[in-house]
């Protein structure tokens, strides 16, 4: 089981011991249960891109699709093989999707192309009104098409995902992902789930079976009509591989005048994964680094900066030619980064106003405050300097915070760690005049008190916010 765990990175052999058509809990509330839609929904095409995937969890997608889906809504599964080197994905593929009860087709990249550009090919070799993306380990449950190709026949300019539920990467256990979380992201531009705000239950009245907006996609699963894909502009195509479409494409709907929604009836398994299984011709950094470079380019008007700190890798990318781009975004008359910021994600954890950004350095020891890749709750540390942003870029906010991401520096008690808890903007244990005479942070017990550096405990260096022994005790460094 370990030694076929490393192909996929997932428990291969566990898929194998399971049939092609099991069985599924039904995880909708219970209100989706009992919903009707009306019968001339648009159909839909399905497209899979994949990549030496596994025969069981790609088998599996595809009958879960055909099991689960009404015969009359579905047109086609188009799979795209981003050119696999595993045999049975070659012949064998073909045979077995023929005697399939729903038109398969098999088509093939001629080269390693990535997500983005076999996507692209998927979609235009399709027929149906409906494009709906899938990824090539899922499962759909009971009901899951209808409640999407719903909002797309409300109206087109919805682009839906549904509920991504949990398929153990372990035992494929199944388990119900939550309607409680929606899509945003962190400084780094990385894909995170949040909770929805309390502004979000207020716009359904509380009715969790009514769909989430979302100001992002997490990427693998997806329904768009098909006019509208080609109207708001497909995917970026000078994007490579993987990594930042999914931003891309969220930031594009809505600033371009579409309303992107997780419908919370529609349920569909997806195998996470710890580890990817994939290499990456050039590197996954570079390719990122590059995406997302074109990504705020392109869409985030004066906030790529705020990027760019977090980030300074990526100014150093070659990123291509995106005039294609901004002239798409002007002919559709694309709204600014700050509208999507104010009216779409006022919750994001970029600080709309803050006084800097950037190190918190002790210029005499050459340290800076690092948050360590820590989680919440856990001590904000430091380390020798390193110029590369990313976990030594802390904003001190309008709010007076000093934040890194969503967390923000409290201190709870004298003489104990500075902690890093989620910004609350209620002032309070967050809050930190700064002095410009001695260059200091002062925590809100009083000017007398200040983050200093705690460095009798060798290893456990400690960030403490203590009493200072006289006025001016600290150089003004
Ligand atoms: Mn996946």
């Amino acid at each position: 089981m370990k030694e076929m765990f490393k192909i996929n990175q997932f428990n291969l052999m566990a898929s194998e011991m399971i049939a092609l058509n099991r069985s599924l809990p039904d995880v909708r509330l219970e209100g989706c249960k009992t919903k009707v839609y009306p019968d001339d929904l648009p159909r839909t095409s399905v497209v899979i891109v994949f990549h030496n995937e596994a025969w069981t969890t790609l088998l599996r997608t595809v009958q879960s699709v055909i099991d689960r889906s009404p015969r009359h809504l579905l047109e086609e599964i188009v799979l795209v093989d981003d050119f696999s080197e595993r045999d049975f994905l070659k012949k064998q593929l073909e045979q077995y999707v023929r005697k399939l009860e729903v038109p398969v087709r098999v088509i093939r990249m001629e080269q390693r192309s990535g997500l983005i550009r076999a996507r692209l090919k998927g979609a235009s070799i399709s027929t149906g009104q409906v494009i709906t993306f899938l990824d090539a380990h899922c499962e759909c449950t009971t009901g899951w098409l209808e409640p999407l190709l719903a909002r797309i026949k409300l109206d087109k300019k919805t682009v839906v995902c549904p509920i991504i539920d949990v398929i153990s990467d372990d035992t494929f256990e199944y388990m119900a992902g939550s309607d409680m979380t929606y899509g945003g992201f962190n400084w780094k531009l990385n894909f995170r789930w949040y909770p929805v705000p309390q502004r979000e239950m207020d716009r359904r009245k509380g009715d969790r079976t009514l769909p989430v907006r979302t100001p992002t996609m997490a990427g693998g699963l997806f329904s768009i009509d098909r006019d509208y894909f080609q109207e708001i502009g497909t995917y970026d195509a000078g994007m490579d591989i993987w990594g930042g479409e999914n931003l891309e494409i969220s930031f594009r709907i809505w600033q371009c005048g579409g309303t992107l929604e997780i419908v919370t009836c529609s349920h569909v398994g997806h195998v996470f994964r710890k580890a990817t299984p994939y290499t990456f011709p050039g590197g996954t950094g570079q390719i990122i680094n590059k995406n997302n470079r074109r990504l705020a380019e392109v869409w985030m008007d004066e906030f790529k900066n705020f990027f760019y700190i977090i980030s300074p890798g990526v100014t150093k990318v070659d990123y291509g030619d995106i005039s294609s781009r901004t002239s798409l975004r002007q002919r559709l008359q694309c709204k600014p980064f700050s509208w999507y910021l104010e009216n779409v994600y006022p919750d994001s954890q970029i600080p709309r106003h803050y006084y800097s950004l950037g190190e918190i350095r002790n210029v005499e020891t050459n340290q800076c405050l690092d948050n360590m890749a820590r989680k919440e709750n856990e001590k904000v540390g430091i380390f020798n300097c390193h110029g590369m942003g990313g976990n030594q870029v802390f904003s001190y906010t309008a709010n007076k915070e000093i934040r890194t991401d969503d967390l923000c520096l409290d201190v709870s008690k004298l003489n104990g760690p500075v902690m890093m808890l989620k910004c609350h903007h209620l002032k309070g244990n967050q809050l930190w005049e700064y002095d410009p005479v001695v260059i200091m942070f002062l925590s809100f017990y009083g000017p007398e008190y200040v983050i200093t550096l705690n460095m009798r405990l060798e290893l456990l260096i400690n960030i403490v916010c203590v009493k200072l022994h006289a006025p001016g005790g600290l150089s003004a460094k």
